[in-house]
């Protein structure tokens, strides 16, 4: 078939709108036009955001094209992320910033009588992902895009996004996020090209030529819509492809329904199988065993790999080669059900012998673990997968027998070893264990953070460390700076510019020229200002979004991160309580106390009771505190509900602190920690994930540590951990505890909080009394430390001089060398 365009202009190449302000202007009123059917003066505030942001998108369209054309033609080695999440933040400005368009646009919507801020503000941001895992996704494209990576990420278009958060008497409410409504101007969704995937049914065996394969007889299946982003690098021309699935129902599966004549069971099928692309999961750290979930992960990778077979290869492609054109990251165990699925496509559909199809697959996959926490290693029960992917199933069997069989060779049936490592759980229900299936199958496997893959080698998985010299590596997560430096904070942004250029917003470790502008004075006013200002911008916000009032002079101490009790926010409470309680008792005087606006964000899973308790006795000892003429409004607590992606933007380059409080060896990484040091933010920090290498570069006198390391951590667990002796010999623990329990912070009702903290006395499994006396000293220490404003100053820039690598730039560097090593595009 000849692919030949029958017509020139589908030669011709898509024109680039003019860069000028009178070519965005004709495009923006063509776009009310002929996209919403409206005029200047007829259009809503939502036709006229809409209007804008097609206008950009039409920028980046003649690029997208070419550089899809590009990627196809040169045959290279690509990159396939494969991610259950993106939290992408809002799409707008970040646009504008890459086509340089900024300025044009503003100007442009100006002559229209429009101001480009009330657009801004009105833009839903997609909330697909949870926390740190999917914003590393979103950092990681932007990344891959200005780095010239060819590559694409694949994923689900979520209809709800991550909840809305509200409080209702203090208490965490969920909303749903229905951020399509009002329509989204950035996706091209192409149901023409949708997959068929398939579900259920049963396996048969069948003699093929005188072979005997198997092959899957599916029951059901879904289409999978494949809807297009683009993703522009910064200032590059370049843009990628973010790729996110739709759930519709396919015609076959109701037809059969309404052919038997049952409407509503009809409808009920339909709706069934949209289900799957319906809502985020919204757990964070911790998976969820469930159907659905399992349904959105094959889902989503088996409409991926087809979509690259099909689109990114020439026909009579040889796959034997495929490791040269192609590797796909699993972003954590969320889509390694793409292990079996690739196997059964190159074995079942493609007739590839089995041996060969492994050796392919275990170079065209590599696999990154986020976490510690045993209990967030996920699990699929064999009756599940049996049921729902009965070949997968199979093919999972056979690759661990196989495994099995080489340990054996090594190691002697060694039993117990065997266990240990098959990817075939026994207890307590037979299952898959994923992570194991991804170590088993990946090229690599990559921890987070130093600390994290050196935990994960010598903790989670030694005896595949010991199995497989070499496989395990580390790459520290990054932040990418555009959004989080040049976009959140364009003062700073402005400033360092001033100083060194703007080379820094592609190349960050330039941010190490700042440190000789520490020095300088007038360096240092100037940053000082540019902090007050994006306190105040923060200030407007609260009160805007929130009703709050922020005070003047506070430092802003802020803790904003999913809830989790690895996590401590109970440790910032109780610090929070022990300087209210100290005023209170007349131990301390009020007027001596610096002035702190402790803020916190943080959604809890709606399923996680302790975590919503939390929640609710913030609000409370914010109620309590903010209003108690004591404390002579020395001490603020606010809890804006909802934190999400836009509000990390304003928080950020306002804070003071950032507090980085877990557990030493149950944070993989953190990346809020990284985005407040290059906002000049101090860290007080665990000796945990990230933290530690923060620590190293900016140094221990700029950075406020505290806590047991991981080693002291696992020492008091093994001498068997009591937290109420730390209570019974501590009189400020005990005063802020005994000050909980009292109901002091629940209008007298001691039932309230009683969970909490008989938790913390008999449980407390995160050992936050153990590590609160040691908090509480560099809580002291931050306030000493603060009381020196040009002393704080300098060490906020140094900070930022010396965070450079925590770019994602640098993560996406790491990346190629150590486990990609695809060339970046001309
Ligand atoms: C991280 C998750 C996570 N680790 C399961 N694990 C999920 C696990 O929906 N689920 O089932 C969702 C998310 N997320 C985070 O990843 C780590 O806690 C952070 O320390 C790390 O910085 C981040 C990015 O690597």
């Amino acid at each position: 078939v000849s692919s030949k365009p029958s017509h020139a202009l589908a030669l011709a190449p898509v024109p680039t709108p003019p860069s000028t302000v009178d070519g965005f202007v004709k495009q923006f009123l063509e776009n009310l036009n002929l996209e919403r059917g409206v005029t200047l003066s007829t259009a809503s505030p939502n036709d006229r955001y809409i209007a804008l942001a097609t206008t950009v998108r039409d920028f980046l369209v003649a690029r997208w094209l070419e550089d899809i054309r590009r990627q196809k033609d040169a045959q290279a080695k690509g990159v396939c992320y494969l991610s259950a999440e993106y939290l992408l933040g809002r799409q707008l400005d970040n646009n504008l910033l890459a086509t340089r368009l900024t300025d044009i646009a503003t100007e442009a919507l100006a002559s229209c009588g429009i101001d480009i801020d009330d657009m801004r503000a009105l833009e839903v941001e997609p909330g697909l992902g949870n926390g740190g895992l999917g914003r590393l996704a979103a950092c990681f494209i932007d990344s891959l895009a200005t780095m010239s990576v060819p590559s694409i990420g694949y994923g689900i278009r979520y209809e709800y996004g991550i909840f809305r958060q509200t409080f209702v008497g203090g208490q965490q409410v969920e909303q749903p996020d229905a951020w399509l409504t009002l329509g989204s101007p950035w996706e091209f969704a192409h149901p023409e090209s949708a997959q068929t995937i398939s579900f259920g049914g049963h396996t048969e065996t069948y003699d093929d030529g005188g072979v005997t394969r198997s092959r899957w007889v599916p029951g059901w299946n879904v289409q999978a819509v494949p809807y297009n982003y683009m993703v522009p690098g910064y200032h590059n021309g370049r843009v990628n492809t973010l790729r996110l699935w739709r759930a519709v129902a396919t015609d076959a599966f109701d037809l059969r329904i309404f052919n038997s004549g049952d409407y509503e069971e009809a409808v009920r099928a339909q709706t069934y199988a949209e289900n799957i692309s319906k809502v985020l999961y919204p757990e964070d750290s911790t998976p969820q065993g469930k159907e659905l979930r399992l349904q959105q992960q094959y889902f989503f990778v088996a409409a991926s790999i087809r979509d690259f077979l099909d689109h990114m290869l020439t026909p009579g492609f040889d796959l034997s080669k495929l490791p040269d054109r192609v590797i796909f990251q699993l972003n954590d165990t969320h889509p390694v059900i793409a292990v079996p699925e690739f196997m059964r496509v190159l074995v079942d559909e493609e007739h590839m012998e089995w041996d060969a199809a492994w050796e392919i697959t275990q170079q065209c996959f590599a696999y990154t673990c986020h976490t510690l926490l045993p209990e967030a290693l996920e699990v699929w029960s064999v009756e599940l997968l049996g049921r729902l992917l009965p070949r997968h199933l199979e093919i999972i069997y056979r690759i661990n027998d196989a495994f099995l069989e080489e340990v054996r060779e090594r190691f002697g049936d060694d039993e117990m070893r065997i266990r240990n490592m098959s990817i075939i759980a026994e207890f307590p229900e037979r299952s898959v264990r994923m992570a194991y299936l991804a170590t088993v199958a990946g090229a690599k496997v990559n921890g987070v953070a130093e600390l994290h893959s050196q935990l994960l080698r010598e903790k989670v998985l030694p005896d595949f460390d010991e199995f497989y010299p070499g496989k395990f590596t580390n790459v520290t997560n990054g932040v990418t700076p555009r959004r989080f430096l040049r976009l959140a904070n364009p003062g700073l942004a402005g400033l360092i510019t001033d100083a060194l250029g703007a080379g820094w917003t592609v190349d960050l470790e330039r941010l190490r020229g700042l440190e000789s502008f520490a020095e300088d004075p007038e360096f240092r006013a100037r940053f000082a200002e540019v902090k007050a200002a994006n306190k105040r911008v923060l200030s407007d916000v609260l009160r805007a979004r929130d009703g709050f009032e922020v005070s003047d002079g506070h430092m802003l101490d802020v803790m904003v991160k999913r809830l989790h009790e690895y996590k401590r926010q109970m440790l910032k409470v109780l610090h929070i309580v022990t300087s209210y309680e100290r005023i209170v008792s007349g131990r301390v005087k009020a007027e001596d106390v610096q002035g702190r606006a402790f803020i916190f964000g943080a959604k809890a899973a709606p399923g996680y009771a302790m975590a919503k308790r939390i929640i609710h006795l913030i609000n409370a000892v914010g109620e309590v505190v903010n209003n108690d003429p004591r404390v002579e409004g020395r001490l603020q607590v606010l809890f804006p509900p909802n934190y999400n992606v836009t509000l990390a933007e304003r928080v950020i380059p306002a804070a003071d602190l950032s507090e980085q409080i877990s557990l030493a060896g149950k944070e993989a990484s953190g990346t809020g920690n990284m985005k407040f040091a290059l906002n000049g933010a101090l860290t007080i920090g665990t000796d945990d994930g990230a933290n530690v290498e923060i620590r190293e570069l900016v140094g221990d006198d700029n950075f406020f540590l505290f806590g047991m390391t991981e080693p002291e951590v696992e020492e008091l667990w093994t001498r068997g951990y009591k937290p109420a002796e730390f209570y019974q010999q501590d009189e400020d623990l005990r005063r802020a505890i005994d000050l909980i329990a009292s109901g002091a912070f629940s209008n007298g009702d001691r039932t309230v909080f009683e969970p909490i903290v008989s938790n913390l006395l008999y449980d407390d499994r995160f050992m936050v009394l153990a590590d609160y006396a040691s908090y509480i000293r560099a809580q002291d220490r931050v306030d000493a430390a603060y009381a020196d404003q040009d002393a704080w100053t300098k060490a906020a820039i140094l900070n930022i001089a010396r965070c450079g690598f925590f770019s994602s730039d640098r993560s996406i560097r790491d990346y190629i060398d150590r486990i990609w090593h695809t060339p970046p595009m001309l």
